[in-house]
C-alpha cells in the first residue's frame, strides 16, 4: 500500500491512496491523542476534503503511536490542559466544543469510516470511535469513559447511540463506574466488530476496506443513511430522504421536471409508471 500525503497538517496526519481509501491519523501521541480545538478543526477540513472527492470511498481513522514513553492510543478525549471554565481554548482563547461537528461529519459522511483501534480509546475519544462505522481492535485496545471523574458527559451520541451498541445495562455501566474494558471484553459487547494482533491492525483495515470498495457506492451510502435514519430522529430521516432525491434526480422522470421549467413547458411525466 503506497500512501501519499493529502495535507499539511499539526494535529493530524491524512494519507490516501490510489485504491480510494483515505487514512486520517490524530498524531499527539504524547497527549495519548487526545483532541483540542485545533484538532478537530483538522479533522473536519480532512473529513470533509474526503466527503468531496468522489475517488475515496473508505476512511481508516486512527491515532498515532507508540508515544515516547511506549503508551498507544486512538484518542483520550478532549484535551484536558486547554480547557477553560467553558469549552476547549482555541489559540485565541475562545471557548469551543467543536467535537460536536466531527461527531456529526463522520456520521453523514457518505462513506464508510472504519476506526483502527490501538491503545486507548477513552472519553470523547471513544465516542469518536462509536460513530465511526465499524471498529477494528488492536489486542492492546482499551475503551471507557471517565467523563463523571473528570466533569464532563456526552449525553449524545456518547450515551443514546452508546445504548443502542451495547444496550442500555452496559451503557450505564460504562458511564457511571467509569472503568476500563480490553478488546475482548469490547467485541463480546458487541463496541467493536473485530480485535486483531497490533502488528497487523492497519493490514486488517486495509483489508476490510477492500472489501468494502467492491460494493455499490449507491447502496453502501443509502445503507449507511438508513441505519442512521433509525437512531438519528429527523437529521437522520433528511439524510435518508437526501440519498432519494440524490437518485431521483438522475432518473429521467426527475430530469424532466427540470427540463419542463428551463424550457418554459408543462411537464410530461406520461412515460413515468404508476408502480404497484
Ligand atoms: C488515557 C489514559 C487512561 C492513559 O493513561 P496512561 O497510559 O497511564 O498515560 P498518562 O500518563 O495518563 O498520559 C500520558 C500523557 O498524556 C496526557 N494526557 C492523556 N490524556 C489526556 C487528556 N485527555 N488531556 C490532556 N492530556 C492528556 C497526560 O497528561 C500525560 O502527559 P504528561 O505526562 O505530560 O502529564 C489517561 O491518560 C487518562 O485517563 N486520560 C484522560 C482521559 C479523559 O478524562 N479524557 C477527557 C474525557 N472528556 C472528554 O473527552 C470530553 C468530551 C467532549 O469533548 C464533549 C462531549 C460532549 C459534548 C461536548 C464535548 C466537548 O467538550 O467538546
Amino acid at each position: 500500500m503506497q500512501w501519499q500525503p493529502a495535507g499539511s497538517y499539526e494535529d493530524i496526519l491524512f494519507d490516501l491512496c490510489e485504491e480510494g481509501i483515505a487514512r486520517i491519523t490524530i498524531n499527539r501521541p504524547q497527549k495519548r491523542n487526545a483532541f483540542r480545538p485545533r484538532t478537530v478543526q483538522e479533522l473536519c477540513d480532512a473529513f470533509s476534503r474526503v466527503r468531496d472527492n468522489p475517488r475515496v470511498g473508505v476512511v481508516l481513522f486512527t491515532g498515532a503511536g507508540p508515544a515516547a514513553d511506549g503508551g498507544w492510543a486512538f484518542c483520550a478525549g478532549g484535551d484536558q490542559s486547554v480547557r477553560g471554565d467553558g469549552g476547549y481554548l482555541d489559540e485565541s482563547g475562545l471557548p469551543r466544543l467543536n467535537v460536536l461537528d466531527l461527531q456529526r461529519l463522520i456520521r453523514s459522511l457518505p462513506k464508510v469510516v472504519i476506526a483502527l483501534v490501538a491503545g486507548y480509546a477513552i472519553g470523547g475519544g471513544q465516542v469518536l470511535h462509536l460513530l465511526c462505522d465499524l471498529s477494528l481492535a488492536a489486542e492492546n485496545a482499551v475503551f471507557g469513559q471517565t467523563g463523571p471523574r473528570v466533569g464532563s458527559f456526552d449525553g449524545g451520541f456518547g450515551a443514546g447511540y452508546l445504548a443502542r451498541l451495547v444496550g442500555q445495562r452496559k451503557a450505564r455501566e460504562i458511564w457511571f463506574l467509569c472503568r476500563q474494558y480490553g478488546a475482548d471484553q469490547a467485541l463480546a459487547m458487541g463496541l467493536v466488530n473485530g480485535v486483531v494482533p497490533l502488528n497487523q491492525l492497519e493490514t486488517e483495515g486495509i483489508s476490510w476496506a477492500r472489501e468494502v470498495l467492491q460494493h455499490s457506492p449507491t447502496a453502501i451510502r443509502c445503507l449507511k443513511a438508513a441505519f442512521n435514519a433509525e437512531t438519528d430522529g429527523m437529521a437522520g430521516i433528511q439524510e435518508l430522504a437526501g440519498q432519494a432525491t440524490h437518485l431521483f434526480y438522475r432518473t429521467a422522470e426527475g430530469q424532466e421536471g427540470r427540463n419542463a421549467f428551463l424550457e418554459k413547458r408543462p411537464p410530461d411525466f406520461s412515460d413515468a409508471p404508476w408502480l404497484p
